[in-house]
């Protein structure tokens, strides 16, 4: 079953994602095991039952248990799944990282129809926002007068993430209800109007050569099938380098002038020795 499911299921490519999977088989042996019971059961029925046989309705009904038991079995056994498994697996995913200074923290905004991403920057603050700000320019809202995000990355419909480090992406929505989904991560999760939802997970593999979609599963809107992104994980110089350049192109010269200043007093030292010697 499990390389079954595994064959249709996309890449696993986050530290959580084993568990879910995992989940998913053995959800689906119990729907396998019901699926089968209920249909041989119901062919039986079928026959036992059939009007040449019964030419007279049975006003007695059934006596024996059977049917009492197994679906108490099978409450029980839904039951496990649900306590046992899908909530400790639920407070692992909703429980922040432990490890704040090597979480990688990321705003992602959905709107109809593009995912806004927003990196804090080298000052890990992200930058204030206003409703009255947005624009096409400035689809976020940001302040440009506010310090904390003059440094601050921002993309649209392109997630990039370094690997191996916990990654905690705060989601809302400026619009209607979106549903951030990544398959590979194993993250699905809604994105709501005036709430800020925390999800927590950590990518264990780069993307490669493949393309790995950030998805709406939420129907948004009439243009709610083109609402998808992309999520690069690559390696951490690699994304280093690309957040270096990418706050680059935001401040162009960062702190030009005690750089200037030393520059031209390390050549006035220069001249002063020249003209000792
Ligand atoms: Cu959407």
């Amino acid at each position: 079953m499990v390389d079954l499911i595994g064959k249709y299921l996309p890449t696993q490519a986050s530290a959580h994602g084993d568990y879910l999977d995992h989940m998913t088989n053995l959800v689906h042996w119990l729907m396998l095991v019901l699926f089968v019971g209920w249909g041989l059961y119901f062919i039986y029925a079928l026959f036992r039952f059939r009007a040449g046989r019964n030419p007279q309705a049975n006003y007695t009904g059934v006596k024996s248990h059977v049917s009492t038991y197994s679906e108490v079995a099978v409450a029980v056994i839904e039951g496990v799944l649900l306590f046992a498994f899908a909530l400790p697996a639920w407070a692992t995913w909703v429980t922040p990282h432990s490890d704040d200074a090597d979480t990688v923290t990321v705003r992602v905004v959905g709107e109809q129809f593009a995912w806004n991403v927003h990196y804090p920057g080298p000052d890990g603050m992200f930058g204030e926002g206003d409703i009255e700000l947005i624009s096409v320019s400035n689809p976020l809202g940001l302040d440009p007068e506010d310090p904390a995000g003059a440094d601050d990355v921002t993309t649209i419909n392109q997630l990039r993430l370094p690997v191996d480090r916990p990654v905690t992406v705060f989601l809302s929505s400026k619009d209607v209800i979106h549903s951030f989904a990544l398959p590979v991560m194993r993250v699905k999760q809604d994105a709501i109007p005036g709430m800020e939802v925390a999800v927590h997970f950590t990518p264990i593999m780069t993307n490669g050569d493949e393309r790995w979609e950030i998805g709406c599963a939420q129907l948004c809107g009439l243009g709610h099938y083109r609402m998808r992104g992309f999520l690069n994980v690559l390696e951490q110089p690699a994304y280093d380098e690309w957040m270096a350049t990418e706050v680059a192109k935001r401040m162009p010269e960062p702190e030009p002038e005690p750089e200037a200043e030393a520059a031209e007093g390390d050549a006035a030292v220069a001249e002063g020795d020249a003209a000792g010697e």
